[in-house]
């Protein structure tokens, strides 16, 4: 079985700094390309995913944030097979939290980005939350990353990214993210942007890089 890995690194120095993450994914030898950097199931049409922030989850309160994601066709987008994602979708990371409850608000959404990260041919979606707690530390911020499949986006192997995993202070992360092809090997590779430190030391805020690929088997 292949697995895909994202290795953190600095995003000037392209330098190793943190942890390492695998899932499975079909095998690969070399990265596809899908015909729209949004096209999540390959049809050949894009699709597109809004962040909703701001929303109720259930009985959280607002502010704990969902993504609608819709599906492209001949004749353009369409309801058919919308999906609606958030923190308290099964197989999704994390727990929706908003104002209703103690661990306001992840605004799940705040930013999306979508590119072929595992080079499998289906684009993938990157969700923040820069208001997520994470660690016992509220307002450190995490991103989720969906899978595209034939069938669309799906939870299978969704990826949790954590700032303080990297960096225990990190406040903000995900408020900006951006996806690419950065080391030109084929595959897009994410960077996420924190607004931010705890007590405001260290640096005003700063980015990192995760580079998107097939890992061998
Ligand atoms: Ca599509
Ligand atoms: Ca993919
Ligand atoms: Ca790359």
């Amino acid at each position: 079985m292949r697995t895909i890995g994202f290795v953190p690194v600095a995003a000037l120095a392209l330098v190793l700094v943190g942890t390492t993450g695998a899932l499975p994914i079909a095998d690969a030898t070399a990265a596809q390309r899908p015909a729209a950097p949004s096209d999540f199931n390959g049809d050949g049409y894009a699709d597109l995913a809004i962040g909703a922030p701001a929303e109720a989850i259930g009985g959280t309160g607002r502010g704990a944030g969902g993504v609608n994601v819709l599906y492209g066709s001949a004749l353009g987008l369409t309801a058919a097979g919308d999906q609606t994602w958030s923190q308290d979708s099964p197989g999704i990371k994390g727990k929706s939290e908003g104002h209703a409850m103690p661990g306001c608000c992840d605004r799940f959404g705040t930013s999306t980005v979508s590119g072929d990260l595992n080079g499998d041919g289906y684009a993938d979606l990157a969700i923040t939350s820069p208001d997520e707690g994470f660690g016992g530390d509220v307002y450190s911020g995490v991103v989720n990353v969906l899978y595209g499949s034939s069938h669309g986006l799906t939870a299978a192997g969704d990826m949790l990214l954590t700032g303080p995993l990297i960096d225990p202070d990190i406040r903000g992360f995900g408020w900006t993210i951006a996806a690419g092809d950065l080391n030109g090997d084929g595959f897009d590779d994410l960077v996420v942007g924190a607004s931010g430190y705890r007590n405001l030391e260290g640096p005003p805020g700063r980015g990192w890089a995760y580079t998107g690929g097939a890992a061998e088997e």
